[in-house]
């Protein structure tokens, strides 16, 4: 009998958890023997919701940026599995999107359906080092036990990285922020938007963060929110009290000084400028180094490295998302398939002349629209290989639909009901619209008209 392949899967959120499913339902015994290493006590990634910042329980840096009345921000009809629905879990359907608590149960109830993936996994265990040997052609894999603080070392023949992109926040400076008079964090930190009822607040950013803080702030009793922006507004039709202006130049006091020679009176600042790829267990130039982009460079079919590890090195998870949990799906399937030698392997030379023309498509995107599309064509593109997703097209116009939503109205785009690819079925209304409603429980939110 040939030798059992070793395969080691670094964190346990939803990317590194779709590798577990998908191995657990393709392989036998005889040939594949997976580890996961999650650094934290639990499952989930960045949907476990912690009232910690800075550092854990364990004092290693805090993983997740999740926040306490996150709704999604894209149609849950966008994100859900083929093979389990949302009205399979929930025993009903449920309307279009819903609070992160409604979101990690879906996800639990799809990696306990006739699964057992928690002996795979071993928990508070981070991953210190990853190195190859180009003599015996693997991986030395390095980790502590957050319990016990014993290292140990372990030796793998493929290594899947799912250790998630928005979790080491970009923080840049502005002058005169360290004697601003008033509470300064970033996005990553935030947690309760009641901390800033009845303060006047100035937002950094303008992308999907600056946009869901500001809302939600207001929402929960913020006085007024000034979004300021570098390259472009957000340019959205928002509700009195969020403006936005251009770029903050300095602060003296509690004023912010910006670009349009304008300035105002504020209490708190948000940063919300994104987050930076951070692989620092990585070694050398087995470290993808990329900022956010929908398809990195180096990687053939955006999963397989091409700069180290003889192409036995996966990232997952590594594009900017529109798609999340069923890109993260079938990209799982993609690197479990080709592991397991059902894929028909190319040459070096093949593979990078594959990535290189899609990293040329994306270099010719122009809006949201093209990215939508892009991102629809690189999850086609994996399904044609492994027979995943009947017809992505259907997705790809809900999301074209979404997009026209929040252009119309930022407020009422989450009121809007989508019908699912896969059991035809139109969800309901909330009870109430998402302006209104603030019981986020599971209870209240599967309660529908
Ligand atoms: P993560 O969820 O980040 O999981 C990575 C895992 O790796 C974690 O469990 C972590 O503990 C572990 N890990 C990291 N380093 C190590 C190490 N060295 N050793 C061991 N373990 C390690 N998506 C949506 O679909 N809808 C939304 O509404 C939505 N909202 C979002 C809101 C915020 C604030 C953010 C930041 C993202 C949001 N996303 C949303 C996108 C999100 O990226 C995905 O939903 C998803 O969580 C990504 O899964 P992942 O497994 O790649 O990464
Ligand atoms: P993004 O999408 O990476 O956006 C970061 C924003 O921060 C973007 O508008 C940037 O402006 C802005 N930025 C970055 N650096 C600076 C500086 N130095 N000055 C001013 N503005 C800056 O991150 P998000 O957190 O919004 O979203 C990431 C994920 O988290 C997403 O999936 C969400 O669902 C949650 P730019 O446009 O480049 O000028």
């Amino acid at each position: 009998m040939a030798n059992k392949k070793k395969v080691c899967v670094i964190g346990a959120g939803p990317c590194g958890m779709a590798a577990l499913f998908n191995f657990a339902k393709l392989k036998s015994d005889n040939d594949v023997e997976v580890v996961c290493y999650e650094k934290q006590k639990n499952w989930g990634g960045l949907w476990n919701y912690t009232w910690r910042t800075g550092t854990d329980g364990y004092g290693e840096p805090c993983h997740a940026g999740m926040y306490k009345h996150l709704w999604s921000n894209g149609p849950k009809e966008c994100l859900e599995f083929p093979d389990y629905t949302f009205e399979k879990h929930f025993g009903k359907a449920i309307p279009s999107f819903p609070p992160r608590l409604v979101l990690k149960d879906y996800l639990e109830g799809r990696w306990t359906s006739n699964v057992d993936l928690k002996p795979y996994i071993r928990f508070s265990t981070v991953v210190r080092h990853v190195e190859y040997n180009e003599m015996d052609k693997k991986f030395r894999v390095e980790t502590t036990d957050l319990e016990t603080y014993q290292s140990s070392k372990e030796t793998f023949d493929y290594v899947i990285v799912a250790t998630g992109i928005f979790n080491v926040p970009n923080v840049p400076d502005f002058p005169g922020l360290d004697e601003f008079e008033g509470r300064v964090q970033h996005a990553h930190n935030f947690r309760d938007a009641k901390e800033f009822k009845g303060q006047r607040l100035l937002i950094v950013g303008a992308s999907y963060s600056a946009e869901d803080l500001a809302l939600q702030c207001l929402k929960f009793g913020a006085k007024s929110v000034v979004c300021t922006w570098r390259t472009k507004p957000m340019g959205f039709n928002w509700p009195k009290g969020i403006e936005e202006r251009p770029l903050v130049q300095k602060f003296e006091e509690k004023t912010a000084h910006f670009k349009d020679g304008s300035s105002a009176e504020i209490d708190a600042v948000i940063l919300c400028t994104g987050y930076k790829y951070s692989f620092p267990f990585m070694d050398g130039k087995l470290c993808l180094q990329s900022s956010l982009s929908l398809f990195p460079d180096n990687l053939y079919k955006g999963s397989v490295y091409l700069l180290g590890g003889d192409n036995k090195l996966f990232y997952m998870g590594i594009q900017d998302q529109y798609y999340t949990f069923t890109m993260f799906d079938v990209q799982a399937l993609w690197v479990c398939k080709y592991i397991l030698g059902k894929i028909e392997p190319k040459s070096p030379s093949e593979m990078k002349a594959n990535a290189h023309k899609w990293c040329q498509k994306r270099s010719e995107l122009k809006n949201c629209h093209d990215d939508i599309d892009f991102q629809t064509e690189f999850i086609a593109d994996l399904s044609k290989g492994v027979g995943y997703f009947p017809d992505a097209t259907k997705a790809r116009e809900i999301f074209h639909t979404w997009e026209h939503d929040k252009e119309k109205n930022i407020v009422t785009y989450r009121d809007q009901c989508f019908t699912s690819i896969f059991t035809g079925t139109k969800s309901p209304g909330h009870t109430a619209p998402w302006w209104q409603a603030m019981d986020d429980s599971i209870k209240a939110f599967v309660n529908t008209k």
